[in-house]
This record gives C-alpha cells, structure tokens and sequence, in this order.
C-alpha cells in the first residue's frame, strides 16, 4: 500500500518539475490536491484501511501531500517570476524617449497689445477704470455732447439695442461715468471692447479701445503731448516722432489726430504711410468744458485731457499687418507669429 504512496509521490514530483507555466501547475494543483484530486481521494478512503495500518497509512499520506504542496508551491513562484518577467519585457517603459509636448497656446496678439499699452500708462500713475459694453445712450452721446439728432453721431455707424441703449461705440462713455464719481485729480485709462456697424480691410464690428484721460487743474495740452509722447516712444521706438493735426471731436475743444513718423520708411515716404511719412494712431484733445458740466465738474475750476486710441490699429501698425480682419479669423498660423 505504501509503494502506492511512492509512485504518486515520483510521478508528481516528476510532473511538476516540468510544469512551465501558471496554467500547468493550476491543473496538477486539481489534479492531486483538488476536490476529486489523486491525494483527496486518497484521505477519503483512508476508513477502508485496517485500523493497525491506517496510522502509519494516513502519516505518510500527509508526508506525501506536504512534499506535493510544497513543491507546487516553489513551482508556482517560478513560473510566477518567469511570467512577470515577460510581462516586464514586453511593457518595458524606455525613460530615455521624449515625452510629447502638449501644444501650449498664448495670448491673442490683441491682449499682448493691449497688455502693453496699460503697462506703459500705468507705469505713468494711469489706473484702470470699465465701463458696460452695453451703454446708455446718456453716456455714449449726450454727455459726450452730442444731443439725438446731432450730425456728429453720423461719425460713428451705432448698433442700436433701443432708442435709449446702445452697443458703446467708442470708450469714452467711461470719461463721464468715472467724473460722476470721483473728484480730480484724475489720470485714468479704460481699455474695452466696443461695437460699430462697420466692415473692411481697416473697420470690424467688434473692436477694441483704449481711452486716457487726465483731470485736474491746470492740465494743459503740452501735459497729452508729454504723455502721448512717452507711449508712442515705448511702443514704436525711441526715434517715433509725434505730429498733432487740427480736428474734431464734440467732446475735446480742441481737438487733434496724432500721426506718428511711419514705422516702415521712418518718414521717408512708401505705401504703407500712402507716401506722407505719417501714420494715424489715435484721436485727442482737451475735454470740452461741457463734458464737465454733464459730469458735475466746475469747468471754471478743471482742466482735462484725453485720448482714444484703437489697438488693432496700434497692433496693425506695430507688426505691420495690412488687414485687421486677420486678428479675428482664428487661422492658427496668423496667431502662432505672435
Ligand atoms: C473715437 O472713438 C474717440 N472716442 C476717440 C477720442 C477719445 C477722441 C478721446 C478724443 C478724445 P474714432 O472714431 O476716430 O474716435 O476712433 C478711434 C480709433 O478707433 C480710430 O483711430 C481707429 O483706430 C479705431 N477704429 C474706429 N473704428 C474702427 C473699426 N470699425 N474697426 C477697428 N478700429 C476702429
């Protein structure tokens, strides 16, 4: 009985020596160890042994059993790092491949601009005032002194929202708003989007402004040609020079264009500056004393300046872009240069 014991035991550890894999050695754990297993079968037949032989029967059994379940157990761990292994091979990770670059995208080269342009003024004691986008008629005309039907509204082609409400058309708007609450001295910029119903190669819809203007006694205009004069030296070159030309604005008396030496030809003449060696930047002037009124100011007791300046036409000029319909597009190749 005990030779049985012997082969079983020769056979297994034979089998499972060539066990090689986690599979194989699974199927000979069932095979000997399993429920209907070669040992199981065995314990459970041990009750048909003659009593003097089942002690000695059953001890080897269970020496038979261990040596099976240790050894699959040593199988098992070797198979175990020899799949682990390949596994390992064939995920291996090589550190030394470069990783991909997530594509970063950047600011729009109109919030570069405009992010200069408040830099600059800031940098001259100038803080940064809004106003509404969407704005009452009060503020964008008839404070800015042009009552309904005045001819000067023709200048700028509004989105009406109502007879009373507009789209801004421009930024000065926040001049009276920021005057109604506050008392000079004033030195304030208020940069912002604003709407006209305007289309081509120079004019879009949505556009952005940026008005300054200064509030105090005394102000004089050799104080915006000092200011201007700073900014457009900053943002176009030390050697950008200045002109002042007559003009109008209802709410400046009074009133200028500022053309700045073409950047291109620096004054020379070529097609860009259409051969005058100047390009227009912005429109200014000293504010009219009946602006102040509409804002509460004794025009008697304050002196002002202010400016507006466009600053897709500032970006045009600066990178030299010859259509402003460009900055909108979104064609990634137009933005991916600034
Ligand atoms: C004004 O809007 C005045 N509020 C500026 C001002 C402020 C004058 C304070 C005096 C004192 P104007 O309509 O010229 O002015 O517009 C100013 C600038 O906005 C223009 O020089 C131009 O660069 C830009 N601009 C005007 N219309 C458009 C448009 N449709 N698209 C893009 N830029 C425009």
């Amino acid at each position: 009985m005990l030779n049985d014991l012997d082969s079983i035991k020769s056979l297994a550890g034979e089998e499972i020596e060539k066990a090689d894999s986690l599979k194989a050695v699974q199927d000979l754990k069932v095979r000997y160890l399993g429920k209907k297993g070669i040992i199981t079968g065995k314990i459970k037949s041990l009750a048909a042994i003659a009593k003097e032989d089942r002690r000695e029967y059953g001890k080897s059994l269970n020496d038979v059993k261990i040596y099976i379940e240790e050894l699959l157990g040593v199988r098992e761990k070797a198979c175990k790092a020899v799949e682990l292994n390949k596994t390992l091979q064939i995920q291996r990770i090589d550190v030394t491949i470069p990783g991909y670059r997530i594509p970063a995208g950047h600011l729009h080269p109109t919030t570069q601009v405009l992010g200069e342009i408040i830099g600059i003024f800031t940098s001259l004691g100038f803080h940064v005032e809004e106003g509404p986008e969407v704005e009452l008629d009060f503020y964008n005309f008839e404070a800015l002194n042009m009552p309904k039907e005045h001819p000067a509204r023709d200048m700028q082609d509004t989105f009406y929202i109502s007879d009373d409400v507009v789209l801004r058309t421009h930024t000065s708007p926040v001049q009276v708003r920021v005057m109604q609450n506050n008392t000079p001295p004033l030195r304030v910029i208020a940069p912002g989007k604003v709407y006209r119903c305007d289309a081509d190669v120079t004019h879009i819809p949505m556009f952005h402004q940026l008005e300054g203007f200064m509030v105090d006694k005394h102000i004089t205009m050799s104080h915006l040609k000092g200011v201007l004069e700073v900014f457009i030296q900053r943002v176009f070159g030390a050697d950008t020079k200045l002109r002042f030309r007559p003009s109008f604005f209802p709410f400046t008396e009074p009133s200028a264009e500022i053309d700045i030496s073409c950047v291109i030809c620096r004054g020379a003449g070529c097609n860009v500056c259409k051969n005058t060696g100047w390009l227009e930047i912005l429109g200014a002037g000293m504010i009219n004393p009946r602006v102040f009124e509409m804002a509460g100011y004794d025009p008697a007791q304050y002196t002002g300046f202010a400016f507006g300046m466009g600053i897709e036409r500032v970006a045009m000029l600066k990178y030299g872009i010859d259509d402003i319909r460009l900055f909108y597009e979104n064609d990634k190749r137009f933005l991916d240069q600034f």
